[in-house]
């Protein structure tokens, strides 16, 4: 028993709790006789990303634990939270994720890869308290300075009111690219502001999911429109968009959300026969197009579609779309004939 261990075993706890407490408690000490060792949770904490993250970091690029303890359970060493903390800052300084990775594991630093950064507007001096939304409609500057205040309900009540009046394309290019936007650059330039990435999401899905339900319900359709993220994609909010634009052209939709497997999309299509078929991607890593092959053979065909800045428009040429207006084109056009 470590000495650590034993002081603690000292102190009084009621006894239902002690028994819980004290193996966990014994689990911490065992986990500090081997130390150095960080758990992945902790590592997720430390860097804000998510364990999926991690895991996807270790498995695609091989940047993550340099050794798995017995009872195969991922403990990093201090040198491989370095390691981690460099690619983060390479990633925020504009470098891929694959870029980022092969520096790390090359030892080069950030002159060496820089060349490979994507240009950084100048942040206000110490990130400044709000979201760069320059030359952007007063709107879109409200519903920023609601989300800098996290006023949730208040980013939830402008984004319906202005889906009422002006409808879902114009919120969406008007209000909303401009202010993800922003929340992108400041997380670029200051690393923080999640809890307002996650707020303004939210927000987004919450008033987008409302006003499209109000649309649709009792609507009969023969055939529907699949909308889903690639696999492994965490980013969905246009799909909430398209899914409201589709809407108030009484077309239906079924959400199919992030990170769809494969095998997914093969199923869920296969069972809902759907003229039509879009799938986002946002980041590098998930637009793979070997997506397209699992489409299976159905008597009527769907239209493929695919959108967003992780694809690549030639590769995917005749499948891509650029903006939100023409994917709700196409898709109407499958849906009508
Ligand atoms: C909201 C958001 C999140 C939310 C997602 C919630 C959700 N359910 O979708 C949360 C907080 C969960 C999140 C998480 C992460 N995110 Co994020 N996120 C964003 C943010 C702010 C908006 C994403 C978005 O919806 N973009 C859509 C529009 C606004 O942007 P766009 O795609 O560039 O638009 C262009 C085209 O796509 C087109 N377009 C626009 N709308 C539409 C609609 C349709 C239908 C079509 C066809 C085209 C189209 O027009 C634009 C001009 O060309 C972006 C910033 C940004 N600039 O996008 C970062 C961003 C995408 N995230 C990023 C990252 C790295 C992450 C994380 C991996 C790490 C992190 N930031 O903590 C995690 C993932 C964690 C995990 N779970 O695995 C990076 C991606 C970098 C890269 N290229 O790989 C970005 C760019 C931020 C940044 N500046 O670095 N994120």
């Amino acid at each position: 028993e470590s000495s650590s261990f034993r002081a603690i075993r000292a102190t009084s706890l009621p006894r239902c709790q002690n028994a819980r407490f004290g193996q966990l408690l014994h689990n911490q000490a065992m986990d500090s006789a081997q130390a150095p060792a960080i758990t992945v949770a902790a590592v997720a904490r430390r860097l804000g990303v998510s364990p999926a993250t991690l895991r996807t970091w270790d498995r695609r690029y091989g940047v993550g634990p340099s050794e798995h303890n017995a009872g195969a359970h991922r403990r990093y060493s201090p040198d491989d939270l370095a390691a981690l903390e460099r690619m983060q800052a390479l990633i925020r300084a504009g470098v891929s994720t694959a870029d980022a990775a092969r520096a790390v594991l090359s030892g080069a630093g950030l002159a060496a890869v820089a060349p490979l950064a994507t240009p950084k507007v100048p942040s206000r001096p110490g990130g400044g308290a709000v979201i760069s939304v320059a030359g952007a409609i007063p709107s879109a500057r409200g519903l920023a300075r609601a989300a800098m205040c996290l006023d949730g309900r208040a980013c939830v009540d402008l984004i319906t009111d202005s889906l009422r009046e002006r409808g879902a394309v114009w919120t969406w290019d008007e209000i909303l690219i401009p202010v993800l936007t922003g929340l992108g650059q400041r997380w670029n330039d200051t690393g923080g502001s999640i809890e307002t990435e996650h707020l303004v999401s939210e927000s987004v899905k919450q008033a987008f999911g409302a006003y499209t339900y109000e649309l649709i319900r009792g609507e009969r359709s023969e055939r529907v429109v699949l909308l889903a993220s690639a696999p492994d994609e965490p980013h969905t909010l246009p799909l909430w968009a398209l899914a409201a634009a589709l809407a108030e052209r009484r077309v239906v939709s079924v959400q199919l959300g992030s990170r769809l497997p494969v095998h997914s999309f093969t199923s869920a299509i296969k069972r809902t026969g759907p003229a039509a078929v879009f799938v986002w991607s946002q980041t590098d890593e998930t637009g793979h197009l070997d997506l397209l092959e699992a489409i299976p053979d159905t008597r009527r065909p769907p239209l493929v579609l695919v959108g967003g800045p992780g694809w690549d428009p030639h590769a995917a040429e005749g499948h891509w779309v650029g903006d939100l207006s023409s994917a709700v084109t196409r898709l109407v056009r499958a849906v009508v004939g």
